[in-house]
């Protein structure tokens, strides 16, 4: 996977974590969706913490609760529908909660600069700089082009 293709998957992550867990619509600043994953509230989010918010936004998907993802499921959700190939790792129809799981813990690693095991909100913020920057670039190479 390239990295820009790798960059947006994780800020859709990032986003839609936030998104999820907020009352208002719009409100996801960082201390909200931090706070929202940081279930023990211990100032970090360690990857089980991580894994345990984005396992319920799958199950909350797997209607016929058999621990794969069909289009089907997945399709009145833009968000998935988009990265449905991205996250059938092996391309068999199926998004398993294996591949799910595989693609969070790549994430995290992105995220988890100083490989600690855990995400400071300061590295959480520092990964949403280095997104932002990457697509401010990109935009500028557009236009230029
Ligand atoms: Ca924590
Ligand atoms: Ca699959
Ligand atoms: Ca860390």
């Amino acid at each position: 996977m390239n990295l820009k293709k790798h960059l947006y998957t994780l800020a859709c992550t990032v986003v839609a974590a936030g998104a999820a867990g907020t009352a208002q619509a719009g409100d996801t600043t960082q201390a909200n969706w931090f706070k929202v994953l940081d279930w023990d509230a211990d100032g970090s989010v360690s990857l089980v913490e991580l894994q345990a918010a984005r396992n319920t936004r799958f199950f909350n998907l797997d209607g016929n609760k058999d621990y794969r993802l069909s289009r089907q499921e997945t399709s009145r959700n833009a968000d998935w529908k988009s990265r449905f190939d991205r996250l059938d790792a092996n391309e068999d129809g199926h998004i398993s909660l294996a591949e799910f799981e595989t693609k969070g813990r790549t994430r995290f690693q992105a995220i988890d600069e100083n490989r600690d095991g855990q995400i400071t909100p300061h590295e959480a913020l520092a990964f949403q700089r280095k997104v932002r920057r990457h697509w401010e670039q990109n935009l500028k190479a557009r236009k230029s082009s």
